[in-house]
């Protein structure tokens, strides 16, 4: 059987973030950074089918994965990472577990914005759909350099068919794949928004 990077990703995603939704969901649980930071690490292999144009997103994105994944060692849940970095008045510091969480979340935002807008247009171009999350989601949060070079990595995506069959899906499995994903991230994305607002952290930052 061919294995593509892509294998079973989407399958994967939608199923670790319906685990982490359905924590939330239940509001007897705080969420836990170490299946966490493991379902977010699920998302890197989308950047692989995207060629080398994403390359440097790839490397901001995981990075800060991997960082919260050390974390679960000493912190056990997210609210906890927060009060953590408010007592020692770092949220904002470069590097720091709150900054990270707020950044990972951006991108799973981006993620869920995106599969929305694929699924709205059945355009094989993934420029105007991708184009449009990114300035939804990443580009408000981001300096003149950074969306200059989203914007030419936008001219070299694949299509929407290269992208499925890397990924290995058709287009029917892949709609039900992403909508697993929107519906599973959303509460976790407006969970995190909150964890953020409730200590008054902002998340516009
Ligand atoms: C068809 C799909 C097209 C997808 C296009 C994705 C474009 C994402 C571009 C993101 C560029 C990120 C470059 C680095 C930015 C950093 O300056 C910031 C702030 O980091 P800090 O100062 O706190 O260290 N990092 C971020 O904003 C995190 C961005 C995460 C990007 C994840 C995107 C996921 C897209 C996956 C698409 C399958």
């Amino acid at each position: 059987m061919e294995d593509g990077d892509g294998d079973k990703a989407l399958r994967k995603i939608g199923e670790a973030f319906k685990e982490i939704a359905s924590a939330v969901n239940s509001q007897t649980v705080d969420i836990e950074v170490a299946p966490f930071s493991h379902a977010c690490s699920l998302v890197s292999p989308l950047f692989g089918c995207l060629g080398i144009a994403f390359k440097f997103a790839e490397m901001d994105y995981v990075a800060k994965v991997n960082d919260l994944a050390k974390t679960s060692s000493s912190i056990s849940t997210l609210s906890a990472l927060l009060d953590h970095d408010i007592e020692g008045n770092c949220v904002r510091k470069a590097g720091s577990n709150s900054r990270n969480l707020l950044r990972v979340k951006r991108g799973l935002d981006m993620v869920r914005v995106l599969f929305e807008h694929m699924l709205a247009s059945d355009d094989n171009s993934l420029r105007n759909p991708a184009s449009t999350a990114y300035a939804e989601v990443l580009a408000p949060h981001h300096g003149w350099a950074i969306r200059k070079a989203v914007a030419a990595g936008m001219y070299v995506l694949p299509t929407k068919a290269q992208l499925l069959a890397r990924l290995n899906e058709d287009e029917a499995t892949a709609r039900i794949q992403m909508q697993n994903y929107i519906n599973a991230s959303a509460p976790v994305i407006l969970y995190i928004n909150k964890l953020f607002l409730t200590r008054e952290l902002g998340i516009d930052w």
